[in-house]
């Protein structure tokens, strides 16, 4: 126990407020939005355990969420191109608090901002995919962009003609990996690599008949290269090396091999526990991609069937929070030991912060012990 913790828990809590201790340490935890019930449920980073449904309940601001994104002050933004493709007034990257408060529409419509798909913070900046009906060849819109931490410096990156429809990406060493394409022959999928400064553009993978369609989410995966949900066709999770190869070391779990008999899958992730973790339909799983072994974690409607739901469970994210920031304000201060003396002696609520069942000394100890801004785990 740090020093200044003991000697908070010896001490009267005024006089604690006034010991600085280390940084608030965050947890992991995955978040993935649900688009038939407009809300974000939230899982355990390790093993994909379900924490909550409500990360961020349903609210009037969302209208079909794909992606959320972390802001470096813990903030969450959330990707909403509404109402299917071509451009709408509830389009758009909208802003919450670290605990999943609405706060503002970043940028929308009015920025020229449509179908925004995957959302991601990396080097510094906001990147986004937008996705459209017209081919670019034709003025569509499929395209990357960037934009600082506030909505500011918003620019095209790339709306390069090998797009065909853009979805997820994902960064690689040397630039995004980003799945284009659609599920009928004249919307053809590939995987495209964009360099950072999107001046340059080519085919990372060219599936043959049996592989890669309709791809959606890209995940970077540990030790390189990438995880490629795919939702049609040979559905599925592929995997590729950093060249754009299928692995050798990992088959590739498709319809007729492993879990996908019938969920086509639109998010993949890695868990911490080595299983890769899925989302699409009705369903949130996770499979051991060495042994293929399957469990279901949340089945939220009663079964796909083999059937794809129209709204379905989308993409999947790893952010950080902070349990003891009590206000989410991504600061453990004055105000969170507020909230905490203010529920002194009871129970069920979150200042009870050591999950004991009642708001005492303990709860303050843990508190001053994490004094600070919240940082990453
Ligand atoms: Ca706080
Ligand atoms: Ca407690």
């Amino acid at each position: 126990m740090p020093a200044s913790q003991t000697r908070c828990l010896r001490a009267a809590a005024l006089a604690c407020a006034i010991v600085p201790a280390a940084a608030a340490i965050a947890d992991s935890i995955i978040l993935i939005p649900d688009t038939t019930q407009d809300k974000v449920w939230a899982f355990s980073a390790w093993d994909g355990s379900l924490i909550t449904e409500d990360y961020v309940p349903e609210d009037p601001y969302m209208s079909q969420v794909r992606s959320v994104a972390q802001l470096p002050n813990g903030k969450l933004l959330l990707a909403d191109p509404a109402f299917g493709l071509g451009c709408s007034l509830a389009d758009g990257v909208l802003e919450y608090s670290p605990c999943g408060t609405f706060e503002r529409m970043v940028v929308d419509q009015t920025s020229g901002v449509c179908d925004p798909q995957q959302v991601y913070w990396f080097n510094g900046k906001v990147w986004f995919t937008m996705s459209s009906l017209t081919l670019n060849s034709e003025g569509g819109l499929n395209s990357i962009w960037s934009m600082n931490a506030d909505g500011s410096g918003l620019t095209e990156v790339s709306r390069s003609t090998l797009f065909v429809r853009t979805w997820g990406f994902a960064p690689i060493a040397d630039g995004f990996v980003v799945a284009s394409g659609g599920s009928s022959v004249s919307l053809p999928s590939s995987l495209v690599k964009v360099s950072f400064d999107g001046t340059t553009a080519s085919v990372w993978h060219q599936p043959d008949d049996t592989g890669v369609k309709f791809p959606q989410q890209v995940s970077s995966m540990p030790g390189g290269g990438v995880a490629v949900a795919c939702f049609s066709g040979n559905y599925g999770v592929y995997f590729f090396d950093a060249n754009g190869q299928p692995r050798q070391d990992i088959p590739s779990y498709h319809r007729t091999l492993g879990p996908f008999g019938g969920v086509s899958p639109r998010g993949c992730y890695p868990l911490g526990n080595g299983e890769v973790m899925y989302a699409g339909g009705t369903v949130v799983g996770a499979f051991n991609p060495v042994t293929g072994d399957d469990r279901t974690i949340v089945n939220s409607v009663g079964g796909s069937s083999g059937t794809i739901a129209l709204s379905s469970f989308h993409w999947i994210s790893k952010v950080e929070r902070c349990p003891v920031d009590l206000t989410c304000d991504g600061q453990v201060d004055g105000q969170d030991l507020g909230v905490l003396l203010g529920s002194w002696g009871t129970s069920g609520v979150p200042a009870d912060v050591n999950g004991d069942g009642t708001v005492d000394g303990q709860d303050l100890g843990v508190l001053l012990g994490n004094w600070g801004a919240c940082v990453g785990s």
